[in-house]
């Protein structure tokens, strides 16, 4: 039948009825059986397992299921009894798999058996655990150095997995541990540390009961942490301003209706969510919260002439913070004309926003990918900062940062280790408590990864999760460089392009997923444990039976693969695979925060690892929180571009029925999208100067300047609300337009929210 509803623009609430509607279909259509249901009881719950989903904090007192679309898909996604078994690999060539879209590939369920590559067959074999392990010992143990292996890390990996493989990595003798995060967040961690003192998030979840004015900003909840809507929502309805910055008008922050009040649902309603939309050109931000705070100190200098009490917090600036003045230099340095150049707002909208923000006592500030996939994301985020300590936003309740992260343990994977530039303090501890010298020389993130990788000077490939091949930049260059590995190994749970590109030797190994349940050799079931964007520790046990009776978890692969790799002198890896208690006791050596691990995370919602600059105490080089005191980028990508019609500046982000690489679904349901993923976002007066139609498909040209050509084709134009200039995409299709060399400064994350583009009438 015709899929009727039209590709514009969506104009109900996000949320409610159809959001139920959408994620039965989605139980269905995944193949989850009833265990698929009965898991979705237990996500999030203090006796279940950990939402796969995002990141979002658990509620204190939450007593029944948090519903949220997102949630059911990912456990879905999981509890399919759809199998990738052995009959599929004897059936399909590696070739014929690879030609396959990753929705197909991943669509053929659970992977089921350890698998060896055999290149003569051009076929994936079974082979025995125990055999893949000692073979991967003795591929990595005949490289050169221990340098030419890389181990990435997906964001879902436990706390126990993660510690195991980075100790395991650096016993081996390497710090090579480029992870998502590098994609992700990293901006977040270097511009929090340079300014705080700490890489994290400074709010708990308390704190959105609280806030009177919340900033979302280059975020889409509605999507991508749907959870967090029904806080945002509570706190709308006690009257908080949430002003949402976003460069496109997305429907999730516009209204909504909570799945949990089933009265509203019944008779249609929603709410407003943000009070205020402001939709800054791409990279446009910094100079948005520049102006913000142009405002906010002509407003305290307006006071302190009036005799009035001042607008900045003056004792906060005086006892905690340093730069102060060289920012109020480098604020009345910049002119309202290169702020609204830059962000693309006009003066009398900053000002709208500021006044709330001046309006407030307690602000709360979210972000996430739209401010940090930009070339000056780190600033970005400082700059975010400035201002929030200008009224000293930052470790009193109701008020601060945070930044909202992916991966369900993203946060929790780079606490234990998963950085491929640890601290001296922390490499200190792994000394002392494992006796070793672990290595100290920085190693590869994800970008150098790869250019190491297509340089040759790196061999060997370990996943632990992920999909590598498809989540990075350049994806037209990835797919040789891993072939020509001497050794691929896939920890996962479902077949990715990735998979289909193995290198001389390639292995996948089939591991549990987080809503399964794992026993060890004595039949007790074990628990894992991960960290949310609030810091706070909890336990995850899995509730379905294992997808099959050859999988293991990854704690149990990260322990064969290392025992063969590295030995068990130093660490009895049987032993921790067998008792993850045994690991957590290491964690808690090595690692502040984690004191009675293994009581603390037996408690009811865990417990909360703290934050130093929650407690107002600095960790920066000053020891102080740290103004940052320099200028706005002299131009971002938009400025940059020529001035010709067919010249924007592209971002690439998620739709609604995706989760990351994993493409569930064809329908971007928010975005008014259904049946395709092939389309452009763009300003119906950008259609027009084009001299083109709605609905009309184009090819995107991407950056050549180095000599490769970068070019999507056949994307359909969709008119939509978004600024002129500026145009939006879906990852991962659009990734071949991301050249690998345009990183962030400082952060080195793939600019995947600000490309220099060209668009042309579709050829052929
Ligand atoms: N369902 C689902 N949930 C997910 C994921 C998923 O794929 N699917 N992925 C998980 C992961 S790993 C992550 S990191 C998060 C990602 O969560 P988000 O960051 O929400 O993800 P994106 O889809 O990349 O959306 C970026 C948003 O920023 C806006 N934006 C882009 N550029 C700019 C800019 O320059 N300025 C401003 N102000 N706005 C801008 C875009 O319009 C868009 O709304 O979600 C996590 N949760
Ligand atoms: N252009 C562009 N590129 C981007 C982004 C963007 O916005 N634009 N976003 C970036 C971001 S924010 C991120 S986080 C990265 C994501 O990069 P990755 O984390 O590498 O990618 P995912 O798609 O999340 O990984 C999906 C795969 O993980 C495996 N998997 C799922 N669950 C489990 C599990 O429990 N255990 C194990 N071992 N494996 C499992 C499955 O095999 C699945 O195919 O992509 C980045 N790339
Ligand atoms: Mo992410």
């Amino acid at each position: 039948m015709a899929d009727t509803r039209k590709n514009t623009q969506g104009s109900k609430a996000a949320g409610g009825w159809e959001a139920l509607y959408a994620s039965g279909r989605s139980l269905i259509a995944s193949g989850a059986p009833m265990s698929g249901a009965k898991a979705l009881m237990k996500a999030n719950q203090p006796d279940g397992f950990d939402c796969p989903g995002c990141a979002w904090g658990d509620p204190e007192h939450g007593s029944s299921f948090e519903f949220c679309e997102n949630g059911v898909k990912a456990v879905s996604w999981e509890a399919t009894e759809r199998r990738a078994d052995l009959s599929l690999f004897a059936r399909h060539s590696v070739s014929e798999l690879a030609a396959m879209s990753d929705h197909a590939l991943e669509n053929f369920g659970r992977l089921t058996h350890p698998l060896r590559y055999n290149r003569e067959t051009d076929h994936y074999e079974p082979v025995d655990w125990e055999v893949a392990f000692a073979e991967i010992g003795s591929h990595l143990n005949a490289l050169e150095t221990p340098d030419a292996a890389n181990f990435y890390t997906s964001g879902r990996a436990s706390n126990e997995a993660a510690f195991l493989y980075q100790l395991f990595a650096r016993l081996y003798g390497t710090n090579n541990m480029p992870d998502c995060s590098n994609m992700c967040h990293e901006a977040s961690g270097v511009g929090l540390t340079q300014a705080i003192g700490i890489g994290k998030g400074t709010v708990r979840l308390e704190d959105f009961e609280q806030a009177d004015a919340i900033f979302v900003v280059g975020q889409n909840p509605g999507t991508n942490h749907p959870r967090m809507l029904g806080d945002l929502r509570r706190a709308a309805e006690r009257g908080a301003r949430i002003v949402a910055l976003n460069t496109l008008k997305e429907r999730g922050l516009q209204r909504f209706a909570d799945p949990q009040r089933k009265l509203e649902m019944a008779v249609g309603g929603s709410a407003r969510i943000a009070s205020d939309y402001f939709q800054p050109r791409l990279g446009g931000d910094m100079a948005a919260f520049r102006g913000m705070a142009k405002v906010v100190i002509a407003a305290d200098r307006a006071a302190s002439a009036a005799g009035e009490k001042p607008v900045v917090d003056v004792a906060f600036i005086r006892d905690h913070c340093s730069g102060y003045e060289d920012y109020i230099a480098a604020v009345d340095a910049t002119s309202w004309e290169a702020i609204e150049d830059q962000s693309g707002l006009t003066r009398a909208e900053i000002e709208k926003a500021a006044a709330i923000y001046l309006s407030a006592e307690k602000v709360i500030c979210t972000w996430a990918m739209g401010i940090t996939q930009h070339r000056h994301s780190v600033i970005t985020i400082r700059e975010i900062t400035n201002f929030m300590m200008l009224r000293g936003h930052i470790g009193r309740p109701g008020a601060g940062l945070c930044p909202v992260r992916g991966h369900s343990n993203v946060q929790g994977d780079r606490t234990m280790g998963i950085n491929e530039k640890p601290s001296t303090a922390f490499l200190d501890a792994l000394a002392n408590v494992f006796g070793f010298e672990p290595p100290r020389e920085h190693g590869y993130s994800t970008i150098r990864a790869i250019g190491a990788m297509l340089s040759g000077e790196a061999r060997a490939f370990v996943g632990l999760g992920g999909n590598f091949a498809r989540a990075v930049p350049d994806g037209g260059l990835i797919e040789a460089a891993l072939r020509r590995q001497e050794l691929t190994v896939h920890i996962a749970t479902k077949l990715n392009a990735s998979h289909t590109m193995p290198g001389r030797h390639g292995y996948i190994l089939p591991c549990l997923g987080r809503t399964e349940i794992d026993v060890n050799s004595q039949g007790k079931q074990q628990l894992v444990t991960v960290e949310d964007s609030m810091s706070m520790v909890h336990g995850s046990a899995g509730i379905n039976p294992p997808a099959g009776t050859h999988l293991r978890s990854e704690i149990a692969i990260v322990a064969g693969i290392a025992a063969a790799t590295v030995g068990s002198a130093r660490v009895d890896w049987q032993a921790l695979a067998d008792n993850y208690d045994g690991i957590r006791d290491l964690i808690e050596k090595t690692i502040p925060g984690f004191d009675d691990f293994n009581r603390r995370v037996r408690m009811p919602r865990g417990f909360d690892l703290g934050n130093t600059a929650r407690q107002r105490v600095w960790k920066t080089v000053t020891g102080r929180a740290t103004f940052y005191t320099g200028a706005l980028p002299e131009k971002t990508v938009y400025q940059e571009r020529e001035k010709r019609a067919d010249r924007f500046v592209l971002q690439t982000m998620r739709s609604h029925d995706q989760y990351n690489t994993t493409v569930y679904g064809m329908d971007d349901r928010y975005r008014g999208v259904y049946g395709e993923r092939q389309v452009i976002f763009i300003n119906p007066a950008d259609i027009t100067s084009l001299g083109m139609k709605a609905h009309q498909r184009v090819d995107i040209h991407g950056p050549d300047e180095d000599g490769v050509n970068r070019v999507a084709k056949g994307f359909k134009l969709v008119p939509y609300e978004i600024p002129q200039g500026c145009v939006a995409g879906y990852f991962p299709e659009l990734n071949l337009l991301v050249p690998l060399a345009s990183v962030g400064d400082l952060s080195e994350t793939p600019t995947s929210k600000s490309i220099a583009v060209r668009l042309s009438a579709a050829s052929g």
